[in-house]
């Protein structure tokens, strides 16, 4: 598969203007940003024969939501989002305290599935669904580094609904390398290689109101889980 590189200025606030600018030539193809000791790639717009305001609509009415508990350290409280969790028979999924068994593919997510393998080259056998029902909704800074995921995971997020900023902060290193990544509707972003060992991300709660964001984190567990993990 080939991949257009284009470097963003390493780090600091991605502003829409620049993405708005880069996007002119470059929304139809994967686009690796200059993030050292990450291979992340995005691409704005995945063509899915239909809207992809269409397809926020069915995954918030079609998807099992559940308001799950988890807990950390010791303290137990509700997430800020809805998720739910499907995948192939047996891939289980284990973190902060919740252990997910998956529910078995709509045809919905069984047609994304199929658009990322296609555009990655790459197969999935479980994914992750986040609903950011608002502004209050978040998911705080993490990696996806999860025992059962293995070493130097691929993981492809496709995004519907309203734009929210994807944040990916450097585990050590300088603040100043934080990027904010603004993800569109029917974007898909793509992590891999050791992105998950040098680099934390999350999406923050916003102070002004705004509408509802559904994330699908396409992902392969492939392991034994050996630890407890936390977000
Ligand atoms: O909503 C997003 O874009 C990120 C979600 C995420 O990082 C996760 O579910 O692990
Ligand atoms: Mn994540």
């Amino acid at each position: 598969m080939f991949y257009r590189y284009v470097g963003l200025q390493g780090g600091g606030l991605l502003r829409d203007k620049e993405l708005k600018m880069q996007s002119l030539f470059t929304s139809q193809e994967l686009v690796k940003l200059n993030l050292p000791g990450a291979d992340v790639r995005y691409q704005e717009h995945l063509e899915f024969g239909r809207s992809a305001g269409e397809i926020f609509d069915d995954l918030v009415r079609q998807i099992s939501w559940k308001h799950e508990d988890i807990t950390i350290h010791g303290k137990t409280f509700k997430q800020p989002r809805l998720t739910a969790w499907y995948g192939d028979p047996g891939m289980s999924y284990t973190y902060s305290g919740l252990s997910l068994a998956p529910l078995a593919w709509p045809a919905l997510l069984l047609e994304l599935k199929r658009k990322v393998e296609e555009v990655t080259q790459q197969t999935y056998n479980s994914a992750l669904l986040n609903q950011y029902r608002g502004h209050r909704d978040s998911v705080g800074f993490h990696a996806d580094d999860e025992p059962e995921l293995g070493r130097n995971p691929t993981i492809a997020s496709l995004s519907f609904g309203e734009t929210r900023e994807f944040v990916l902060k450097p585990k050590r290193g300088r603040p100043g390398q934080t990027t904010r990544l603004p993800l569109a509707s029917g974007s898909l972003l793509v992590m891999a290689g050791e992105t998950q060992q040098n680099w934390l991300h999350g999406v923050e709660k916003l102070n002004a109101p705004c509408g509802g964001r559904v994330n699908i984190t396409f992902r392969n567990i492939v392991g034994q889980r050996r630890g407890r993990f936390a977000r």
